[in-house]
């Protein structure tokens, strides 16, 4: 396995990072998770993008411009001989002293990982997913944005260790509103009387590139989708409800907090937007 770490691909054992980074002493810089289908990139313009607002949103200059990020992930991607796959592409403050001060530190580092992913086993993107809510609330969008895709996620790690303690894959994370935000890595989606919706960005959330993808193609398809917000009670009393994340791609939920969603099986508008999915990521 090849590495790209600052301009160059190394072997694993030798991409190593200072311990007195800051990226691993505070959490303190950003990433993104990107699924290669077929050799290529899926939607890498919108994850740089993503990637340069995150680094924006907490003063971090990436030493690289977008399109040499893009020439490195892409020749990462062509040294490792991935088809399919999964970019992990981060960026860290860079080393300096004990102490917060950005203006301490220097050289962040760039580091692109080419390898695999399976957040869930297969059979549970035919069977569907049961989750629980985590009492963990998202953070504060005034206190650290959901929107940054930032190093530091212990408010979804702890979220997610709810779920994985009452034997759920996932867990369904509310804000401080108390309104649907989104899951500890994936956004949510319900189908109500043949209506798409999903909570907005204003919920908390982050601004998903599959929850964009997903939208534009249940569009496509005819169908009625709604950024609106959401409590419990309208994910109960839904017909239909699905998850999309980069890493987990579609996949059906059948169970909240015990009880079974619709018929408790993945529901048919689920099916056809995942198949969608596939077609639009495998052709
Ligand atoms: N919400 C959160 C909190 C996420 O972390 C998504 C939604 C889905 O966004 P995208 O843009 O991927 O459709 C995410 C995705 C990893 C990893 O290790 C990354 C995520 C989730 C789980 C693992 O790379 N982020």
């Amino acid at each position: 396995m090849k590495i790209y770490l600052n301009g160059q691909l190394v072997s694993k054992e030798d991409a190593t990072v200072s311990v007195f980074d800051h990226g691993l002493l505070y959490g303190d810089g950003v990433f993104e998770g990107i699924r290669i289908y077929s050799g290529k990139c899926f939607l890498l313009d919108e994850h740089i993008e993503r990637l340069y607002e995150s680094a924006r949103a907490i003063r971090l200059e990436i030493p690289i411009d977008e399109q040499e990020m893009e020439k490195a992930i892409n020749e990462t991607v062509a040294a490792n001989e991935l088809t399919d796959g999964y970019i992990r592409l981060v960026v860290t403050r860079g080393s300096g002293s004990l102490g917060l001060d950005i203006r301490r530190t220097s050289d962040p580092q760039v580091i692109i990982i080419a390898d695999k992913i399976s957040l869930y086993p297969p059979e549970l993107y035919e069977q569907g997913l049961k989750i629980i809510t985590a009492s963990t609330l998202r953070n504060h969008p005034q206190a650290l944005s959901p929107r940054i895709k930032s190093l530091n996620y212990l408010n979804n790690i702890l979220a997610k260790i709810e779920g994985t303690d009452a034997g759920c894959l996932e867990a369904l994370m509310m804000n401080h509103k108390g309104e649907v935000a989104e899951c500890t890595g994936d956004n949510i989606f319900i189908v109500k009387n043949g209506v798409l919706r999903t909570p907005s960005t204003d919920a908390g959330i982050l601004d998903g590139i599959t929850r964009r993808a997903v939208i534009r193609l249940a569009r496509e398809a005819g169908l009625t989708v709604e950024e609106v917000t959401l409590t419990r009670h309208d994910i109960y009393v839904c017909d239909e409800c699905f998850l999309t994340g980069s890493a987990a791609e579609v996949i059906a939920v059948i169970e909240l907090d015990g009880r079974p969603i619709g018929d408790g099986k993945p529901g048919e508008i689920t099916k056809d937007l995942k198949e969608r999915f596939v077609k639009l990521t495998r052709s």
